[in-house]
Protein backbone atom coordinates (compact mmCIF):
# COMPACT_ATOMS: atom_id res chain seq x y z
CA UNK A 1 0.00 0.00 0.00
CA UNK A 2 1.50 3.53 -1.11
CA UNK A 3 1.16 6.86 1.24
CA UNK A 4 -1.88 8.36 -0.38
CA UNK A 5 -3.50 4.64 -0.12
CA UNK A 6 -2.57 4.73 3.26
CA UNK A 7 -3.79 8.19 3.98
CA UNK A 8 -7.07 7.72 2.30
CA UNK A 9 -8.27 4.86 4.37
CA UNK A 10 -7.41 6.99 7.75
CA UNK A 11 -9.36 9.63 5.61
CA UNK A 12 -12.41 7.47 4.85
CA UNK A 13 -12.96 7.67 9.13
CA UNK A 14 -11.92 10.70 9.42
CA UNK A 15 -14.80 11.79 6.75
CA UNK A 16 -17.56 9.55 8.59
CA UNK A 17 -16.76 11.50 11.52
CA UNK A 18 -16.42 15.13 10.85
CA UNK A 19 -19.64 14.66 8.56
CA UNK A 20 -21.42 13.91 12.31
CA UNK A 21 -19.61 16.79 13.96
CA UNK A 22 -20.53 19.08 10.86
CA UNK A 23 -23.81 18.54 10.81
CA UNK A 24 -24.60 19.18 14.50
CA UNK A 25 -22.11 21.97 14.84
CA UNK A 26 -23.55 25.98 15.40
CA UNK A 27 -22.49 28.80 12.79
CA UNK A 28 -19.91 29.77 14.74
CA UNK A 29 -18.20 26.85 14.76
CA UNK A 30 -18.51 26.20 11.18
CA UNK A 31 -17.28 29.28 10.12
CA UNK A 32 -13.91 28.76 12.31
CA UNK A 33 -12.92 25.31 11.00
CA UNK A 34 -13.85 25.03 7.91
CA UNK A 35 -12.27 21.84 5.38
CA UNK A 36 -10.86 21.37 2.10
CA UNK A 37 -9.95 18.40 0.14
CA UNK A 38 -7.49 17.70 -2.77
CA UNK A 39 -6.37 14.58 -4.29
CA UNK A 40 -2.59 15.95 -5.20
CA UNK A 41 0.43 15.67 -2.36
CA UNK A 42 1.36 18.37 -0.15
CA UNK A 43 3.65 19.89 -2.37
CA UNK A 44 1.54 20.46 -5.03
CA UNK A 45 0.41 23.97 -6.31
CA UNK A 46 -2.96 23.38 -5.90
CA UNK A 47 -2.53 22.49 -2.06
CA UNK A 48 -0.30 25.21 -1.58
CA UNK A 49 -2.94 27.51 -3.53
CA UNK A 50 -5.48 26.96 -0.90
CA UNK A 51 -3.35 26.96 1.84
CA UNK A 52 -2.72 30.20 0.75
CA UNK A 53 -5.76 31.12 0.63
CA UNK A 54 -6.54 30.08 3.74
CA UNK A 55 -3.44 32.46 5.08
CA UNK A 56 -4.91 34.99 3.76
CA UNK A 57 -8.63 34.26 4.63
CA UNK A 58 -7.73 33.75 8.45
CA UNK A 59 -5.72 37.76 8.32
CA UNK A 60 -8.77 39.58 6.80
CA UNK A 61 -10.95 38.05 9.39
CA UNK A 62 -9.00 38.22 12.26
CA UNK A 63 -9.12 34.95 12.75
CA UNK A 64 -12.28 33.58 12.90
CA UNK A 65 -11.99 31.88 9.50
CA UNK A 66 -9.73 28.84 9.32
CA UNK A 67 -8.92 26.27 6.74
CA UNK A 68 -7.29 23.24 6.86
CA UNK A 69 -6.89 21.21 3.14
CA UNK A 70 -6.82 17.44 3.60
CA UNK A 71 -4.15 16.45 0.33
CA UNK A 72 -3.80 13.21 -0.95
CA UNK A 73 -7.35 12.42 -0.94
CA UNK A 74 -7.60 12.19 2.32
CA UNK A 75 -11.40 13.03 1.81
CA UNK A 76 -11.99 10.19 -1.28
CA UNK A 77 -11.70 10.75 -4.74
CA UNK A 78 -12.84 13.98 -6.67
CA UNK A 79 -16.27 12.67 -7.62
CA UNK A 80 -16.53 11.65 -4.01
CA UNK A 81 -15.65 14.77 -2.12
CA UNK A 82 -17.95 16.81 -4.81
CA UNK A 83 -20.85 15.01 -3.58
CA UNK A 84 -19.67 16.04 0.45
CA UNK A 85 -19.50 19.89 -0.84
CA UNK A 86 -22.95 19.56 -2.46
CA UNK A 87 -24.20 18.52 1.18
CA UNK A 88 -22.16 20.33 3.15
CA UNK A 89 -19.98 18.04 4.95
CA UNK A 90 -17.47 19.68 3.07
CA UNK A 91 -17.20 23.22 3.03
CA UNK A 92 -14.30 23.45 0.22
CA UNK A 93 -12.70 21.58 -2.50
CA UNK A 94 -10.70 22.11 -5.13
CA UNK A 95 -10.84 19.88 -7.77
CA UNK A 96 -10.61 20.14 -11.87
CA UNK A 97 -13.27 21.19 -14.13
CA UNK A 98 -13.70 17.49 -16.07
CA UNK A 99 -15.93 15.98 -12.96
CA UNK A 100 -18.13 18.42 -12.31
CA UNK A 101 -18.99 18.30 -16.26
CA UNK A 102 -21.94 16.12 -15.75
CA UNK A 103 -23.62 18.22 -12.96
CA UNK A 104 -22.62 21.75 -14.42
CA UNK A 105 -22.80 21.65 -18.29
CA UNK A 106 -21.03 25.26 -18.17
CA UNK A 107 -17.86 23.65 -16.62
CA UNK A 108 -17.65 21.48 -19.89
CA UNK A 109 -16.98 24.34 -22.35
CA UNK A 110 -12.95 24.89 -20.82
CA UNK A 111 -12.54 21.14 -21.33
CA UNK A 112 -13.47 20.83 -24.75
CA UNK A 113 -10.56 19.59 -26.73
CA UNK A 114 -8.35 22.29 -28.32
CA UNK A 115 -10.41 24.90 -27.49
CA UNK A 116 -8.05 27.34 -26.35
CA UNK A 117 -4.87 27.93 -28.08
CA UNK A 118 -2.27 28.10 -25.22
CA UNK A 119 -2.24 28.76 -21.41
CA UNK A 120 -2.33 32.55 -22.00
CA UNK A 121 -5.62 32.24 -24.02
CA UNK A 122 -6.77 29.71 -21.03
CA UNK A 123 -6.06 32.71 -18.60
CA UNK A 124 -7.27 35.57 -20.31
CA UNK A 125 -10.66 33.86 -20.96
CA UNK A 126 -10.73 32.50 -17.50
CA UNK A 127 -9.71 35.88 -15.86
CA UNK A 128 -12.43 37.83 -17.66
CA UNK A 129 -16.09 38.22 -18.38
CA UNK A 130 -16.29 34.23 -19.91
CA UNK A 131 -14.81 32.86 -16.44
CA UNK A 132 -16.96 34.64 -14.27
CA UNK A 133 -19.97 33.72 -16.12
CA UNK A 134 -18.59 30.05 -15.61
CA UNK A 135 -18.23 30.80 -11.53
CA UNK A 136 -21.74 31.62 -11.39
CA UNK A 137 -23.30 29.12 -13.48
CA UNK A 138 -22.25 26.55 -10.30
CA UNK A 139 -24.58 28.30 -7.99
CA UNK A 140 -27.77 26.65 -8.96
CA UNK A 141 -26.26 23.25 -8.78
CA UNK A 142 -25.46 23.99 -4.95
CA UNK A 143 -21.90 25.30 -5.36
CA UNK A 144 -20.11 28.75 -5.43
CA UNK A 145 -17.55 29.14 -8.08
CA UNK A 146 -14.84 31.40 -6.19
CA UNK A 147 -11.81 30.72 -8.83
CA UNK A 148 -10.12 29.02 -11.07
CA UNK A 149 -6.24 27.24 -10.93
CA UNK A 150 -3.72 26.71 -13.99
CA UNK A 151 -3.82 22.91 -15.07
CA UNK A 152 -1.41 23.05 -18.11
CA UNK A 153 -2.15 21.24 -20.56
CA UNK A 154 -3.43 17.48 -20.61
CA UNK A 155 -1.32 15.26 -23.06
CA UNK A 156 -1.58 11.33 -23.75
CA UNK A 157 1.27 9.13 -21.90
CA UNK A 158 1.27 5.02 -22.03
CA UNK A 159 3.38 2.16 -21.39
CA UNK A 160 3.33 0.43 -24.66
CA UNK A 161 4.95 2.81 -27.99
CA UNK A 162 5.24 6.74 -28.91
CA UNK A 163 1.99 8.12 -30.19
CA UNK A 164 2.61 10.36 -33.08
CA UNK A 165 -0.77 10.10 -34.57
CA UNK A 166 -4.42 8.84 -33.65
CA UNK A 167 -3.76 5.95 -35.59
CA UNK A 168 -0.97 5.26 -32.78
CA UNK A 169 -3.72 4.94 -30.48
CA UNK A 170 -5.90 2.36 -31.89
CA UNK A 171 -6.95 -0.20 -29.45
CA UNK A 172 -5.22 1.43 -26.60
CA UNK A 173 -6.67 0.92 -23.27
CA UNK A 174 -6.87 4.70 -22.11
CA UNK A 175 -7.82 5.74 -18.31
CA UNK A 176 -9.79 9.18 -18.56
CA UNK A 177 -10.71 11.79 -15.60
CA UNK A 178 -14.48 11.31 -14.80
CA UNK A 179 -16.36 13.03 -17.37
CA UNK A 180 -18.07 11.93 -20.73
CA UNK A 181 -16.34 14.40 -22.68
CA UNK A 182 -13.62 13.08 -21.77
CA UNK A 183 -15.06 9.70 -22.82
CA UNK A 184 -15.96 11.06 -25.97
CA UNK A 185 -12.16 12.39 -27.43
CA UNK A 186 -10.56 9.17 -26.22
CA UNK A 187 -13.04 7.20 -28.29
CA UNK A 188 -12.95 9.69 -31.22
CA UNK A 189 -9.11 8.89 -31.57
CA UNK A 190 -10.31 4.98 -31.67
CA UNK A 191 -8.76 4.24 -28.42
CA UNK A 192 -11.05 2.49 -25.15
CA UNK A 193 -11.47 4.77 -22.35
CA UNK A 194 -12.17 3.91 -19.20
CA UNK A 195 -13.08 6.41 -16.51
CA UNK A 196 -11.65 5.76 -12.91
CA UNK A 197 -10.39 7.77 -10.22
CA UNK A 198 -7.44 9.12 -9.85
CA UNK A 199 -5.75 7.06 -7.55
CA UNK A 200 -6.36 3.73 -9.28
CA UNK A 201 -4.29 4.91 -12.37
CA UNK A 202 -1.01 3.96 -10.98
CA UNK A 203 -1.84 0.28 -10.43
CA UNK A 204 -4.12 0.45 -13.33
CA UNK A 205 -0.87 0.59 -15.49
CA UNK A 206 1.51 -1.19 -13.45
CA UNK A 207 -0.66 -4.24 -13.16
CA UNK A 208 -1.54 -3.57 -16.99
CA UNK A 209 -5.28 -2.92 -16.90
CA UNK A 210 -4.45 -0.07 -18.03
CA UNK A 211 -1.84 1.31 -21.03
CA UNK A 212 -2.28 4.43 -21.18
CA UNK A 213 -3.78 7.76 -19.49
CA UNK A 214 -3.41 11.96 -20.09
CA UNK A 215 -2.57 14.65 -18.02
CA UNK A 216 -0.30 17.47 -17.88
CA UNK A 217 3.53 17.28 -16.41
CA UNK A 218 3.12 17.81 -12.79
CA UNK A 219 0.46 15.17 -12.39
CA UNK A 220 2.08 12.95 -14.48
CA UNK A 221 5.25 13.10 -12.37
CA UNK A 222 3.97 13.63 -8.49
CA UNK A 223 1.45 10.62 -9.19
CA UNK A 224 4.41 8.60 -10.51
CA UNK A 225 2.72 7.64 -13.41
CA UNK A 226 5.54 8.55 -15.77
CA UNK A 227 7.78 5.58 -13.95
CA UNK A 228 5.27 2.92 -15.33
CA UNK A 229 4.02 4.52 -18.59
CA UNK A 230 7.11 5.98 -20.18
CA UNK A 231 5.97 7.65 -23.67
CA UNK A 232 4.35 10.79 -23.40
CA UNK A 233 2.95 12.32 -26.17
CA UNK A 234 2.31 16.07 -26.40
CA UNK A 235 -0.32 16.73 -28.35
CA UNK A 236 -1.65 19.13 -25.41
CA UNK A 237 -5.42 18.04 -26.61
CA UNK A 238 -7.07 19.83 -23.29
CA UNK A 239 -6.32 22.87 -20.71
CA UNK A 240 -8.82 21.92 -18.33
CA UNK A 241 -8.18 24.48 -15.60
CA UNK A 242 -8.99 23.35 -11.81
CA UNK A 243 -11.47 25.07 -9.96
CA UNK A 244 -11.94 26.06 -6.20
CA UNK A 245 -15.68 25.71 -5.00
CA UNK A 246 -17.25 26.26 -1.86
CA UNK A 247 -20.43 24.55 -0.73
CA UNK A 248 -23.34 26.69 -1.02
CA UNK A 249 -24.74 25.29 2.56
CA UNK A 250 -22.17 26.90 3.89
CA UNK A 251 -21.95 29.89 2.16
CA UNK A 252 -25.61 30.64 2.93
CA UNK A 253 -24.29 30.61 6.64
CA UNK A 254 -21.99 33.09 6.35
CA UNK A 255 -22.52 36.93 6.73
CA UNK A 256 -22.16 39.53 3.53
CA UNK A 257 -18.38 40.74 5.30
CA UNK A 258 -17.18 36.73 5.42
CA UNK A 259 -18.80 36.07 1.95
CA UNK A 260 -16.51 38.82 0.89
CA UNK A 261 -13.39 37.83 2.15
CA UNK A 262 -13.98 34.21 1.12
CA UNK A 263 -14.30 35.60 -2.48
CA UNK A 264 -10.68 38.06 -2.34
CA UNK A 265 -8.93 35.69 -0.36
CA UNK A 266 -9.51 33.05 -3.17
CA UNK A 267 -9.21 35.41 -5.81
CA UNK A 268 -6.02 36.56 -3.99
CA UNK A 269 -4.37 33.27 -3.99
CA UNK A 270 -4.42 32.81 -7.98
CA UNK A 271 -1.13 35.00 -9.26
CA UNK A 272 1.19 32.85 -6.17
CA UNK A 273 -1.01 29.11 -7.73
CA UNK A 274 0.44 30.67 -10.81
CA UNK A 275 4.15 31.33 -9.66
CA UNK A 276 4.46 28.10 -8.19
CA UNK A 277 2.33 26.26 -11.14
CA UNK A 278 4.77 27.58 -13.51
CA UNK A 279 7.94 26.64 -11.16
CA UNK A 280 6.84 23.23 -10.74
CA UNK A 281 6.22 22.48 -14.72
CA UNK A 282 9.51 23.06 -15.39
CA UNK A 283 10.67 20.73 -12.00
CA UNK A 284 8.36 18.14 -13.33
CA UNK A 285 9.86 18.05 -16.66
CA UNK A 286 13.41 17.86 -15.52
CA UNK A 287 12.49 15.19 -13.28
CA UNK A 288 10.08 13.11 -15.80
CA UNK A 289 13.57 13.54 -18.79
CA UNK A 290 16.13 13.02 -15.80
CA UNK A 291 13.82 9.62 -15.59
CA UNK A 292 15.07 8.60 -19.47
CA UNK A 293 11.09 8.41 -20.72
CA UNK A 294 10.77 9.32 -24.51
CA UNK A 295 8.77 12.55 -25.03
CA UNK A 296 7.38 13.08 -28.29
CA UNK A 297 7.53 16.61 -28.53
CA UNK A 298 6.89 17.56 -32.05
CA UNK A 299 3.76 16.34 -32.92
CA UNK A 300 0.87 17.23 -35.41
CA UNK A 301 -2.22 18.37 -33.60
CA UNK A 302 -4.10 18.45 -36.84
CA UNK A 303 -5.03 14.99 -36.99
CA UNK A 304 -6.05 14.89 -33.13
CA UNK A 305 -8.30 17.93 -33.59
CA UNK A 306 -9.95 16.74 -36.82
CA UNK A 307 -10.64 13.23 -35.00
CA UNK A 308 -12.11 14.86 -31.94
CA UNK A 309 -14.11 17.43 -34.04
CA UNK A 310 -17.35 14.62 -33.18
CA UNK A 311 -16.64 15.54 -29.55
CA UNK A 312 -18.33 19.27 -30.43
CA UNK A 313 -21.12 17.82 -32.42
CA UNK A 314 -21.88 15.69 -29.34
CA UNK A 315 -21.42 18.30 -26.66
CA UNK A 316 -21.98 21.49 -28.31
CA UNK A 317 -25.83 21.32 -28.91
CA UNK A 318 -27.13 24.11 -27.57
CA UNK A 319 -27.07 27.58 -28.98
CA UNK A 320 -25.73 28.80 -25.06
CA UNK A 321 -23.18 26.48 -25.65
CA UNK A 322 -22.07 27.25 -29.21
CA UNK A 323 -22.01 30.91 -28.28
CA UNK A 324 -19.90 30.26 -25.43
CA UNK A 325 -17.15 28.10 -28.15
CA UNK A 326 -17.06 31.59 -30.42
CA UNK A 327 -16.82 33.84 -27.66
CA UNK A 328 -14.01 31.90 -26.04
CA UNK A 329 -11.93 31.30 -29.60
CA UNK A 330 -12.41 35.29 -30.18
CA UNK A 331 -10.58 36.30 -26.97
CA UNK A 332 -7.05 37.17 -27.49
CA UNK A 333 -4.44 35.31 -25.90
CA UNK A 334 -3.35 37.65 -23.11
C1 LIG B 1 -5.06 16.52 -12.46
C2 LIG B 1 -5.96 17.43 -11.65
C3 LIG B 1 -6.64 16.64 -10.56
C4 LIG B 1 -7.32 15.41 -11.10
C5 LIG B 1 -6.41 14.62 -12.01
C6 LIG B 1 -7.09 13.45 -12.71
O1 LIG B 1 -4.45 17.25 -13.50
O2 LIG B 1 -5.19 18.44 -11.06
O3 LIG B 1 -7.52 17.49 -9.89
O4 LIG B 1 -8.51 15.79 -11.75
O5 LIG B 1 -5.82 15.45 -13.01
O6 LIG B 1 -6.71 13.16 -13.84
O7 LIG B 1 -7.98 12.83 -12.12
Amino acid sequence: MNRREVLRLSGAGLVAGTMGVTLLSSRAALAADFRSSDTHPPDYPTVKAVEEMGRLMKERSGGKMSLQVFHSAQLGEEKDTIEQTKIGALQFNRVNMAPFNGIVPESGIPALPFVFRSTQHMRAVMDGKIGDEILAAFEPHGFIGLCFYDSGARSFYNRLRPIHTPADMKGMKIRVIQSDIFVALVQALGANATPMPYGEVYTGLKTGVLDGAENNWPSYESSHHYEVAKHYSLDQHSLSPEIFVMSKVAWDKLSSKEKEIVKSSAKDSVPYMRKLWDEREAKSQAIIRGAGCEIVEKIDKKPFQEAMKPVYDRFVTSDKAKALVKRIQDVADA
